[in-house]
């Protein structure tokens, strides 16, 4: 099941939502064979990630410490923003390279069907 296809047929179902972390690291390999734009800011993802890690750490121990519920859900509130932010800057990095690429190239529709099919995931 990890194998799906991003983009095909069901967009958007609750099983989809769920996919597993092997189909986050796909989203610019669908077809298994492409790549990330080699114009992406690995170094500002990765950094962003790491931090990321280090949030969902202190969610961990605000749990393990009993703190309160809402000041715990504030923290989750945090790291969902900075996934927001993580995939917002892949995606602006892939439209400007990869579906620019596809464009040029007489695939634009293609990669524009793509592009909407994971925005309406991340929405
Ligand atoms: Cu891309």
């Amino acid at each position: 099941m990890s194998d799906q296809p991003i983009g095909g047929g069901a967009a958007g179902s609750s099983a989809e939502r769920t996919a597993p972390v092997q189909d986050v690291r796909a989203q610019c390999d669908t077809a298994h064979t492409r790549r990330m734009t080699p114009h992406a800011d690995r170094k500002k993802l990765l950094a962003r990630l790491r931090r990321i890690e280090g949030q969902v750490r202190g969610l961990q121990r605000m749990v393990e410490e009993e703190r309160y519920c809402v000041d715990v859900l504030i923290q989750v509130a945090a790291v969902r923003a900075a996934l927001d932010a993580v995939a917002l800057q892949l995606l602006e990095q892939h439209t400007h390279h990869c579906v620019q690429d596809a464009i040029r190239s007489g695939n634009g529709d293609e990669a524009i069907d793509e592009v909407l099919a994971v925005v309406k995931r991340l929405l």
